[in-house]
């Protein structure tokens, strides 16, 4: 077992993820055996491993269980309106691009309400590290079904089953123009805070979907067991694929989950596109905006 992992155990007041959550909120709102905790915990992972700088970095999620998130952590963190995650991260990119700026959400904020931004942010190349919690419906709102959920799963809107095709998110994201597209469930906690890691760095529209259990609405539902079983289907059913094609990797009720860094890839993103095209048009009149210097400095201790 890590080091760390011993340390986590045997002293919890040094749990080296502690110093990135605001435990003046805890309790949190996440049922036991939700994923979207865990999710948490391999991205304070990713901060401490990437040693990023955290006064640079701007963490922006929408509405949902997983839109909570903006909440919980020590960051300099918004907590958006539904769907609107993106829209408000591309505002806080192209006005200070020197910040690194994460939108942590669910799969309905993001592909939903917010499909029409996912797109046009990935086909631009806007610089976002999009972490995307699929826990394959709506849950907030009581379970209803949503453009992940897949076949024949039940939901509170679809008691007989769902019938209309899912969207397969990593395959959307690819042929929209993200350069960074990675698939891990909750299982995978270590490869997940490598991924998040590896995004941080990368230039470009990044993309990370996390497969992540909804016991009270999901499993519940469709007899799939408490968060444990969820981790033992994640387990049994996952397969690394780094590399496959993304148009191979859409995901069924109880088949096969396809997990992995799919793409990996350089473009140039939107800044360095629309500085080409100023520049090539106006010559020396182009002048760059410097950025917007922040007029506070927030203490968030
Ligand atoms: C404009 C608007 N429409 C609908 C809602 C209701 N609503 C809140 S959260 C949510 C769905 C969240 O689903 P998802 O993003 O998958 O997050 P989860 O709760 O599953 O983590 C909806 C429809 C809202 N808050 N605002
Ligand atoms: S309803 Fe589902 S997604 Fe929301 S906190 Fe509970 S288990 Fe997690
Ligand atoms: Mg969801």
């Amino acid at each position: 077992m890590p080091e760390s992992v011993i340390t986590d155990l045997v002293n919890p007041a040094g749990n080296p993820v502690e110093q990135f959550l605001r435990s003046d909120r805890m309790p949190h709102i996440w049922c036991p055996g939700c994923g979207i905790g865990t999710t948490v915990n391999s991205f304070a992972r990713a901060l401490i491993e990437s040693k990023i700088d955290l006064q640079s970095l701007a963490l922006v999620s929408g509405i949902g269980c997983t839109g909570r998130v903006a909440g919980y952590v020590k960051l300099d963190s918004f907590h958006t309106t539904h769907g609107r995650a993106i829209p408000f991260a591309t505002g806080l990119k192209l006005a200070n691009p020197k910040l690194t700026v994460v939108v942590y959400s669910g799969d309905g904020d993001l592909s939903a309400i917010g499909g029409n931004h996912l797109i046009h942010a990935a086909r631009r190349n806007i610089d976002l590290k999009v972490i995307c919690v699929n826990n394959l419906l709506y849950a907030m709102t009581g379970g209803q079904t949503a453009p992940t959920t897949p076949g024949h799963a039940t939901t509170s809107t679809n008691p007989y089953g769902t019938f209309e095709p899912a969207f397969n998110l990593p395959h959307l994201v690819e042929a929209a123009g993200a350069v960074y597209v990675a698939r891990w469930t909750t299982f995978h906690v270590r490869q997940l805070a490598r991924s998040m890691s590896e995004a941080f760095k990368k230039k470009g529209f990044s993309f990370i979907e996390v497969i992540s259990p909804c016991p009270t609405l999901y499993q519940r539902r469709n007899k799939m067991g408490d968060g444990l079983d969820a981790m033992k289907f994640y387990k049994e059913k996952s397969k690394v694929k780094n590399g496959a094609p993304t148009s191979e990797v859409g995901l069924t009720l109880t088949g096969e989950i396809a997990v992995g860094k799919f793409v990996d890839r350089d473009r140039p993103d939107y800044l360095d596109l629309m500085k080409a095209q100023y520049t090539e048009s106006l010559g020396a009149r182009y002048v760059e905006q410097p950025p917007v210097e922040p007029e506070m400095v927030c203490d968030c201790s």
